[in-house]
This record gives C-alpha cells, sequence and structure tokens, in this order.
C-alpha cells in the first residue's frame, strides 16, 4: 500500500511558507535597520548642521565685537601702543546651548592665525603695525567644539578730514593769537596765518616763521622741522626757518580779512574742513565722543579726563576743553571742541585741533599740525604751532572704522 500523498505535500508546503515568511520578516527587519540607521545619520547631519551654524553665528559675532570696539576708542584703548586683545565670549542662544568666539586684530601682512579645534587652544598672531587698518580673524564654536568656523573681515578707518590743511593756524574771526608771545610756523608753505577777521594785538614777541629758501630750497618732510626750542626767537630762528612776522608788522605769509571764511556760519566753516556737517561727524566719524554738557543721547564718556594721552582717535568733545596731551607723530588725532579751547598748560598735541567756539588762554602749548578755530583766537601765553603735514596726512584717515566690503571670507 502506497502511504497517501496529500500530507506529504502538505509538509512541503508548510516548509515553502515558513521559509518565505522568514525572508519576509528577514527583509522587513533589515529594512527597519536600515531606515532606522539612515534616520540616526540624517538625524546626526542635522545636529552638525546647526552645530556648524552655530559656530558660524559666533564667529560673526566676533566680527561684530572687533568692529564694535574699533569704532569706540580705537584698537589701542589704554594708550600703551600696543594693540588690545579683545577676551573670549560666551554667547547663550534662547534654547540654552551655549556657543564660543574668540576674535583677533591681526596686521594684514601677515600669515592669519587657524582656529585651533578646541576653543581654549593656542589662537594668536603678531599685533598689527599699522592700526587704522587690520584683519579681524574670529574664530566660532558650537556648543561641544564639535564645529569650528572661521571668519576673516578687513576693518578699515575712514576719511576723518575733508580734504588736505595747509596752514598751521585758521580763524573764522578775528586772530590776536600773537598777542603774547605765540609762533607760528610753516616750513612747507608761505602761509601761517589764514584768518576770516583781522589780525589785531600782535607784541613784539608775537611771530611767524616759514621755511629759509637760502639754507633750504626745497621742502623736504625729512628735515627736523619739528625742532622749533621752546623759545623761538626772530634773531635767533629756529633751524631752517626764517622769521616772517614780528609785532605789528605782519609777513606776507599771514593773511586776514578773508571773507571766503567770514562769511560762512559755523557749519559751514566746519563742513568746508571736515567735509561733513558737525552732526553727521560726530555720529559717524567721530571714535571717541565726550560730553561734559550731558545733552547727547549717545556718548563714550562724560569725563573729559578720558581724553588725555589719546592716540589714533577722532574725539569729541562737547562742550568746553582745557588742551591735554594727544597723540604723538606717529599716532596723531584729530581734536573737535564744540566749545571753546583753553590753552592753559603745556600741552603736547599732534595733529589737527577743531575748535568751534574760541581759543583763548596763556598757556604754553605745542601743536604739531594744525589749529582751525570756527571763532576767534586771542591766547597771551607762548603757544607754539608747527604747521605739520606728515601728522596731518595720518590724522585725515582715523575716522570710525567700516567693515570693507569684498574682504568677508568664512575660511
Ligand atoms: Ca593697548
Amino acid at each position: 500500500m502506497t502511504p497517501p500523498l496529500r500530507p506529504h505535500g502538505r509538509r512541503e508546503r508548510g516548509v515553502a511558507t515558513l521559509f518565505i515568511t522568514v525572508v519576509l520578516l528577514l527583509s522587513v527587519g533589515l529594512i527597519a535597520l536600515y531606515t532606522s540607521r539612515s534616520a540616526v545619520a540624517e538625524q546626526r547631519l542635522s545636529a552638525n548642521e546647526v552645530r556648524a551654524k552655530q559656530a558660524l553665528a559666533a564667529a560673526h559675532a566676533g566680527v561684530d565685537h572687533a568692529l564694535a570696539y574699533m569704532r569706540n576708542g580705537g584698537l589701542d584703548h589704554d594708550n600703551d601702543d600696543v594693540v588690545d586683545t579683545i577676551a573670549a565670549n560666551t554667547l547663550t542662544s534662547a534654547g540654552g546651548t551655549p556657543s564660543y568666539y574668540r576674535v583677533l586684530y591681526v596686521d594684514s601682512s601677515l600669515a592669519l592665525p587657524i582656529c585651533p579645534s578646541s576653543r581654549t587652544g593656542t589662537f594668536a598672531a603678531g599685533a598689527p603695525v599699522v592700526p587704522t587698518e587690520v584683519m579681524a580673524v574670529s574664530c566660532g564654536w558650537s556648543d561641544d567644539d564639535s564645529s569650528v568656523q572661521r571668519v576673516v573681515q578687513r576693518l578699515t578707518a575712514t576719511p576723518s578730514t575733508g580734504g588736505a590743511i595747509s596752514t598751521p593756524l585758521v580763524t573764522r574771526g578775528t586772530t590776536n593769537l600773537l598777542t603774547g608771545g605765540a609762533s607760528l610756523l610753516n616750513f612747507f608753505n608761505d602761509l601761517t596765518v589764514w584768518s576770516g577777521g583781522s589780525l589785531l594785538g600782535q607784541s613784539n614777541t608775537g611771530k611767524t616763521f616759514i621755511r629759509d629758501r637760502v639754507t633750504n630750497p626745497t621742502a623736504d618732510q625729512n628735515f627736523d622741522y619739528r625742532n622749533t626750542g621752546n623759545s623761538p626767537a626772530c634773531n635767533n630762528p629756529p633751524g631752517g626757518y626764517t622769521c616772517s612776522t614780528q609785532g605789528s608788522v605782519l609777513g606776507h605769509d599771514t593773511v586776514g580779512g578773508d571773507t571766503n571764511l567770514s562769511s560762512k556760519s559755523v557749519d559751514q566753516f566746519f563742513q568746508y574742513f571736515m567735509g561733513q556737517t558737525p552732526t553727521t561727524y560726530r555720529e559717524n566719524t567721530a571714535t571717541w565722543v565726550v560730553d561734559t554738557n550731558n545733552t547727547l543721547s549717545t556718548q563714550n564718556s562724560t569725563n573729559v579726563g578720558s581724553i588725555d594721552g589719546m592716540k589714533n582717535n577722532v574725539i569729541w568733545v562737547e562742550g568746553n576743553l582745557t588742551l591735554p596731551n594727544l597723540g604723538t607723530a606717529d599716532r596723531p588725532v584729530v581734536l573737535v571742541v564744540t566749545g571753546n579751547l583753553q590753552l592753559s598748560s603745556n600741552a603736547v598735541v599732534y595733529g589737527l585741533v577743531f575748535v568751534m567756539g574760541n581759543v583763548t588762554g596763556n598757556g604754553n602749548p605745542k601743536i604739531f599740525g594744525s589749529l582751525i578755530s570756527a571763532g576767534t583766537a586771542s591766547a597771551s601765553g607762548n603757544p607754539i604751532i608747527v604747521y605739520d603735514p606728515l601728522a596731518l596726512g595720518r590724522a585725515a584717515n582715523l575716522g570710525r572704522a567700516v567693515k570693507l566690503p569684498g574682504t568677508w571670507r568664512d575660511w
């Protein structure tokens, strides 16, 4: 008797079904595994992307910090001739995850530092030697240091005068500066006083000096034109100079009663020399604003002492000022005083001094550059003003820094 075939065929079909089921289950399992793996990878990718964005945003914040710092007092706030360092910063987001940045001012002629993988790693570069134009190199890190991004941006100062100034003393009103023992010197051209008013009250000790064309036929900028001594005298002029005006005998180097100056309003007079209206200049160009009257809505300080010894800044003083030491030959200043300027000291100033009010006093200051007054100049001391094209040239580009367009890069 042959055994029935049916059960055997049923068993075979059962095995096949089981096999297919197992294969299907395996496939589903593999698909599930694959999907979950790629979901994890995607999650990781998007987390990386979030962290990269976080780091880049932090790096941008660093550049903005460097720019804001430079626009408010320049690169050397403590006047030690060393470019300041900006401390490392932590940013906290709305979600509570922190990010970090460190930013350096770097001389654009030097190699730019790369960002360390850890936010506490070494990040340093040579200090800039040209303090009015620098590269800001900023590194940003994500919360876990897994992403680090670098942003580089050139920061450059803007013009701080309206054009070349060629006279040691300019006044819109009367020039009475030679009443005392003032000495005005110009080694480079034959103009020492340019006045909208008359030149009054010269004493025998007030004098002007111009270049001695016999000993110095050319106006060489390498000549030591700043060496005037403490009390230059007409019968013994400083080296390279010759006396032109003494007492009431005015030399050809003095111009009085010029209606081109006297017909201007104070604002027009300011704009003529500084290239902008006073308000625009204060808001966009001044790098340090002192408000002694406490009438402005924004200022850097209300303490006039905050400007003592400043270099490489465009200083705006709202109110009156007694002239302090300011600038050096290499790091001059632009000083704007909206009130009166008192010369009662032995201050030494390099750069351009612009006074909206009157110049008064009786001190013995020295100004290497130019003194411009929208009022009158009447001082009885022994001020010495030396026209200084080198200091003025450097003072002409000290305005509030901007990001130089086209110099941004995130690598
Ligand atoms: Ca410093």
